[in-house]
C-alpha cells in the first residue's frame, strides 16, 4: 500500500537546468544549516525511515540519518559544478545525472517551546535529458525512466518546474526558441497530460534557475526579476493559460520564484566554444549560498500542508457524521455489531485526529515564523 503521509515532490527540468544543483540548495538549506523562523522556529531535514534503501539495513533509524546525509553530501555544489582555481582557470565542469535518485526525508519542525512535528517528502532526481530524447533512438530503460517520472508526476502534491533563466533571458525575443531551449515544448506536453487527470490538488512551483549569472541583463532582473518571472510564465504557455481554470476548479496553486542555488556575485558565465550556450562555474573561493531555493521548498510545503488540513478536517467530519448515523440506528438486536462499528470508526477519528494535529502543529509554525521566505513567490493563475 502506498504510504499517504509520504509527501512525493517531482523536480522536472530539462538538462542542465538546474535540478541537482537544486538538491544541492535544499542539502545546504535544510540537511546541513537548518533554515531559522523569525522567533527561533527551525525547520531542517533529516535522513527518513521511510527509506527504503537504507530501512533494512537499519530499524532504528539512526544510522540511516548519517547515511542519507552522506548519501545526499554528494549533491555539494562544488562537487557537481565547475570550479575556478586560484589560478583563475576553469576546471572541469561536472556532467549531468546519469542515473534516477530517490530521496527520501524527514521535515522537522523544532518550535521554541520544544514541540516538534515532522513530515515525511520524497524528492526524486533524474536526467533530464529524458525530456527531449528522440522517439527513434528511445531505449528499453528509457522508457522505463520516463514512465517512472510520469507516475512520480501523477501522485506528486508537489510539481517544481526548472527552467534556465540564463536561457530565458538570451531567447527573450524569441517565443519558439526559448520553449525549445528551456524544454518548455515538452513540459508544456507532459504537464497538460496531468492537469487533465489531476486527481488532486497540486501546488506547482516553476522556478526560474540561474538567477545569479551577469548573462541575465538588469531590466530582467529588476524588481526582484520580475520581467524574468513573466517570461518564465508566458514560455510554460499551456500551464500559465490553464492556471485559472485548474485554481478555481481544481484548487491547484501556481507560483513562480527566481532562484539560485550558489548566490549572486559566485559565478562566472562563459559561452561554450563553438556553440551558442553558456555553462558556469563557481568563482574562485565564494561564499557559495542558495538563495530562494529554502523559499520554494516552504512555500510548496505549506501550501500542500494546508491542502492535506482541509482533506483530513473533511474525513473527521464524515467519520463524525457516521457515528452518529450508527447510534441513532441503535436499538436491542443490532448493539452489539454497531458497537463494535463505532469503536472501529472512533479509532479512525482518533488516527485523523493525530494526522491533523501534527499538521496543524507543522502549519502553525510555517504560517506564522517563516512569512518572510515567501515574499519573493509570485502567485498567479487566481484571478
Ligand atoms: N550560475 C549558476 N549556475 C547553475 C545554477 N544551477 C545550475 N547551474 C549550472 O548548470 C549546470 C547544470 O546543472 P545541473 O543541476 O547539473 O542540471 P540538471 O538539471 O541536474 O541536469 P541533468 O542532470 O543533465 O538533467 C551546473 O553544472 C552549473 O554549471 C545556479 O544556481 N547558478
Ligand atoms: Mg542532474
Amino acid at each position: 500500500m502506498r504510504d499517504t503521509s509520504l509527501l512525493t515532490i517531482s523536480m522536472i527540468g530539462k538538462s542542465g537546468s538546474g535540478k541537482t544543483m537544486m538538491l544541492g540548495g535544499i542539502f545546504d538549506a535544510f540537511v546541513e544549516n537548518g533554515v531559522e523562523g523569525k522567533n527561533g522556529a527551525v525547520i531542517s531535514a533529516t535522513g527518513s525511515l521511510k527509506d527504503p534503501l537504507f530501512r533494512e539495513n537499519d530499524e532504528s533509524g539512526i544510522m540511516n540519518g548519517l547515511t542519507v546525509a552522506q548519501h545526499l553530501a554528494k549533491y555539494k555544489r562544488e562537487r557537481t559544478m565547475a570550479v575556478q582555481g586560484r589560478d583563475g582557470k576553469i576546471g572541469k565542469a561536472a556532467a549531468g545525472t546519469v542515473e534516477m535518485a530517490h530521496i527520501h526525508l524527514d521535515l522537522n519542525v523544532d518550535k521554541p517551546n520544544g514541540e516538534q512535528a515532522s513530515l515525511p517528502i520524497k524528492l526524486t532526481d533524474y536526467r533530464g535529458g529524458l525530456l527531449s530524447i528522440d522517439s527513434d533512438r528511445i531505449t528499453e530503460t528509457d522508457i522505463g525512466e520516463c514512465r517512472a517520472i510520469t507516475d512520480n508526476l501523477f501522485e506528486s502534491e508537489i510539481i517544481i518546474v526548472l527552467l534556465d533563466g540564463i536561457m530565458l533571458a538570451q531567447y527573450r525575443d524569441n517565443a519558439f526558441m526559448r520553449k525549445k531551449k528551456t524544454g518548455a515544448d515538452r513540459i508544456n506536453v507532459l504537464l497538460n497530460a496531468v492537469m487533465k487527470d489531476s486527481r488532486r490538488a497540486v501546488t506547482l512551483m516553476l522556478v526560474v534557475t540561474k538567477v545569479d549569472s551577469d548573462k541575465i541583463p538588469d531590466d530582467l532582473k529588476r524588481d526582484n526579476y520580475k520581467e524574468l518571472c513573466n517570461l518564465a510564465c508566458e514560455t510554460v504557455e499551456c500551464v500559465y493559460k490553464k492556471s485559472r481554470i485548474m485554481t478555481q476548479s481544481r484548487d491547484w496553486t501556481f507560483a513562480v520564484v527566481p532562484a539560485t542555488a550558489i548566490g549572486e556575485g559566485n559565478s562566472i558565465t562563459q559561452c561554450v566554444p563553438g556553440s551558442d550556450e553558456y555553462y558556469c562555474a563557481i568563482r574562485n573561493s565564494a561564499d557559495v549560498k542558495q538563495n530562494n531555493i529554502d523559499a520554494v521548498m516552504l512555500y510548496a510545503v505549506r501550501n500542500a500542508l494546508t491542502q492535506r488540513l482541509r482533506l483530513v478536517d473533511k474525513e473527521i467530519t464524515q467519520c463524525e457524521r457516521s457515528i452518529s448515523d450508527k447510534c441513532r440506528k441503535m436499538n436491542l438486536f443490532n448493539a452489539s455489531a454497531v458497537r463494535s462499528f463505532i469503536n472501529e470508526l472512533s479509532g479512525e477519528k482518533e488516527d485523523l485526529s493525530d494526522l491533523r494535529n501534527e499538521y496543524s502543529s507543522m502549519l502553525s509554525a510555517m504560517n506564522e515564523e517563516f512569512s518572510g521566505y515567501y515574499e519573493p513567490v509570485r502567485r498567479f493563475g487566481m484571478n
